[in-house]
């Protein structure tokens, strides 16, 4: 039987905010992969769910989301779970929500962007290092202010929510950008709480590409084990 949640998805963290959400909520879904990596985003069909040719989007009936935090929300409405009724607790779940969709995503996308490129021998002479400067220095902010929120709170908002998932896959990804999670200690423990949780890693492998292209974590420590530093600090 095919399941009513198609989820068009690649193992990014924004793919896998989703398929961490569905696991937690006891949704049934099917993963239709979009290989970011191919170009498979740019097809008509998937730009007629997803105008902006990023994954990940979702069709649910005759729903047809894109935006990951859209979706988050979505599927919290949908599951009454991880997304509190109550109005207080649901505008603090939803200013984290978009702290993360304005801030923790992009800042670590482009510091991983401008980290990679200067990495990749060859791919482009231009010098990067004010760019991973400005972003670097961007993302100790943002961690330092995702610290404070969780210092004294098991979770973002006090209770599991999308909140936690959305910013959690971002800082799994990517805190290597950092040097590690040492300077921040309520997000190591928190980090480690969200990551024991049997749906999270449910949901943080539903489905790998043969070839990641060095996009994940592994490939990142792929990335490491070659001897190029994928947290090599501006200068
Ligand atoms: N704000 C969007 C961002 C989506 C996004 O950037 N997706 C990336 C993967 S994480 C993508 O599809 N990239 C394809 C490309 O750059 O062409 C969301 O949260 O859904």
């Amino acid at each position: 039987m095919t399941a009513a949640i198609r989820l068009f998805y690649f193992p990014t963290p924004n793919g896998r905010k989703i398929s961490v959400a569905l696991e937690e909520m006891g949704l049934a879904y099917e993963i239709v992969p979009v290989n970011i990596l191919k170009g498979e985003q740019q097809s008509p069909d998937f730009l007629a769910i997803s105008p902006n040719n990023r994954i990940p989007a979702l069709i649910d009936g005759d729903v047809a989301i894109f935006e990951s935090g859209a979706i988050l929300q979505y599927l919290g409405r949908k599951s009454g779970l991880l997304y509190p009724l109550d109005e207080p607790a649901r505008c603090q779940v939803d200013s984290w929500l978009f702290w993360q969709m304005a801030g923790l995503g992009p800042m670590a996308g482009q510091l991983s962007w401008f980290t990679r490129v200067a990495n990749i021998p060859g791919r482009d002479p231009r010098d990067y290092s004010y760019a991973r400067h400005r972003y670097l220095k961007e993302m100790l902010r943002l961690y330092g202010v995702l610290e404070r929120q969780l210092a004294g709170r098991e979770h973002v908002c006090g209770a599991y929510s999308i909140a936690d998932i959305a910013s959690w896959t971002w800082v799994d990804q990517y805190h290597a950008q950092l040097g590690g999670l040492a300077p921040f200690p309520a997000i190591a423990a928190w980090h480690a709480r969200v990551g024991a949780r049997a749906a999270v890693q449910r949901g943080m492998t539903v489905w790998m590409p043969e070839d990641d292209g060095g996009w994940s974590a592994a490939g990142n420590a792929a990335q490491i084990a070659r001897g190029k530093d994928p947290t090599e600090r501006p200068r």
